[in-house]
């Protein structure tokens, strides 16, 4: 019995393995597309080179990763279908070669997850390259009452996006590249969505093969089900990188720096605080574009002492980030981020 147990998880092992492996071979043979309309570069200065601070880019080992996936989905470009459907005029299902004929553009695009506590990590910038999710709608023809874009992954996580957002002209994206690579598995091989402004719970669709075309008041996706909000526009927010959180620092200048993010609005200004004493306007690196975040950096003449520094973000329609703290449930976590720093 043990020896039939054993052959037969033997067999279970390398049909896993080759199944891996076979994934890896079919990234390994991707030719990542070559793109007229590509991202801007990177102005001097965006980067702040802060040790300790968050870089502009994030590069892809440490790029936050969030899903439902118990194993990571092994899906090669040669099986990979996207299937579009429901409230279309012609349904159609793509092929990875019929999805590489399309116009391809890379864009740089800051991700953030509806989970990220203030001050969290759960945030992350990379170089996409993909295909503009407008086109396709426009390919398929949407009907007019259709106002949710229902993409399913192929381990059945289900997303639901608004319409009116996709086509709002913003860069909407089935991304095939992230960072100069095929994207990772673990970040979606070999498509996905990345869609500026909207937490990824409720745009960023990884392993996406099917795209339905239905209604908000029909429909519901994995974590709307779940009591999370339908729509999930990005919050703004702010977080204090250095000093690293308990590192005391010497007495007289000290640097404090961070990083702030409205995707899709912009950052208007990063204002520090210490002590609850009055609003200092900290200096903003430059802006790259208004789907990214945004560093900042702050002098400070730190006496002697325990002190609590915070920080706030305004975006550039105005809006400052909310003072009271709520948990990320059900739309996106509120608050001001502090850190309590030792001087001495
Ligand atoms: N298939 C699938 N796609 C998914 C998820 C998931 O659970 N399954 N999680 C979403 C959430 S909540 C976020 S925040 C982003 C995270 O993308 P990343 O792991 O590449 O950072 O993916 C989104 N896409
Ligand atoms: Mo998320």
């Amino acid at each position: 019995v043990a020896a039939a147990v054993a052959a037969a998880a033997g067999v279970a092992g390398r049909q896993m393995n080759q199944r891996l492996s076979g994934v890896l071979d079919s990234r390994r043979r991707v030719t990542i597309p070559a793109v007229a309309d590509r991202a801007a570069p990177i102005p001097p200065g965006v980067d702040i080179e802060v040790p300790g601070a968050t870089s502009f880019i994030t590069p892809n080992p440490i790029f936050y990763r969030i899903d439902t996936a118990l194993q990571v989905p092994r899906l090669t470009t040669e099986d990979w279908r996207l299937r579009i459907h429901g409230m279309v005029d012609r349904e159609v299902t793509l092929t990875w070669d019929q999805l590489l004929r399309r116009t391809p553009l890379e864009r740089r695009i800051t991700l953030t997850c509806v989970s990220n506590e203030v001050g969290g990590d759960l945030a992350g910038n990379a170089t996409w390259i993909g295909f503009p999710m407008a086109d396709l709608l426009d390919e398929v023809g949407v009907q007019g009452d259709a106002d949710m874009l229902l993409s399913t992954s192929v381990d059945g996580f289900t997303v639901g996006t608004p319409v009116e957002v996709l086509r709002d002209g913003r860069d909407a994206m089935l991304a095939v590249a992230m960072n100069g690579e095929p994207l990772p598995l673990e970040h979606g091989f070999p498509v996905r969505q990345v869609v500026p402004g909207l937490y990824g719970y409720v745009s960023a669709t990884k392993w996406v093969v099917d795209w339905e075309l239905t209604r908000f008041d029909r429909a519901q996706a994995y974590w709307t089900k779940r009591g999370w909000g339908a729509r999930g526009p990005i919050k703004t927010a702010s977080r204090i990188d250095v000093p690293a959180a308990f590192a005391p620092v010497p007495v007289g200048r000290v640097l404090i720096a961070g990083t702030a993010w409205a995707q899709h609005r912009g950052i208007e200004k990063v204002e520090v605080r210490v002590d609850e004493g009055p609003w200092q306007t900290a200096t903003l690196a430059p802006e790259y574009s208004l789907d990214t975040w945004r560093q900042w950096t702050w002098q400070w003449d730190a006496p002697e002492g325990v002190h609590n520094v915070q920080v706030r973000a305004t975006d550039l329609d105005g809006n400052v980030q909310v003072e009271e703290r709520t948990p990320p449930i059900p739309d996106g976590a509120t608050g001001w981020h502090g850190r309590t720093i030792t001087v001495r």
